[in-house]
């Protein structure tokens, strides 16, 4: 496939951190750079175009002190027994619990079981990470 060179204007703060970002990932330049963060986005967006069934990986850190909040996450993942293939659980601490969910199923299904759990009152941090293989899972 042939190669096109092209011009990139920015301004010098975001240069500043496209900078930053070669050297903490060790790219070799900033066109292997921008080729990488141009492949995450068009794998989402293809992700998010899907007519099949995708698969999402689900982070969330939670405080399992928290009243009731293992066993209402529970509770709402049995709403979806098929679309939660399995959990990762660490204990990350004396307080907080780490897990990742690896959900299936149409792209606006796996956003919103992701969205119903990580929108749990006591649940600090999520992110729904959409993997693809490239094609149509079977
Ligand atoms: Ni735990």
């Amino acid at each position: 496939m042939k190669t096109t060179r092209f011009g990139v204007s920015m301004d010098g703060s975001l240069l500043a951190g496209l900078d930053a970002l070669v050297r903490r990932k060790r790219y070799p330049n900033r066109s292997e750079a921008i080729r990488d963060l141009v492949r995450g986005a068009l794998v989402e967006r293809e992700w998010d175009a899907a007519r099949g069934d995708v698969i999402g990986v689900l982070v969330i850190v939670y405080d399992h002190r928290r009243r009731e909040l293992s066993s209402q996450l529970l509770t709402r993942e049995h709403r979806h027994p098929g679309g939660i293939l399995t959990t990762l659980h660490l204990h990350l601490d004396r307080d907080n619990c780490l897990e990742t969910k690896v959900i299936r199923g149409k792209p606006a299904a796996v956003r919103a079981i992701a969205d119903e759990l990580m929108s749990m009152k006591g649940v600090k941090y999520g992110r729904l990470i959409p993997a693809t293989a490239g094609k149509k899972l079977r």
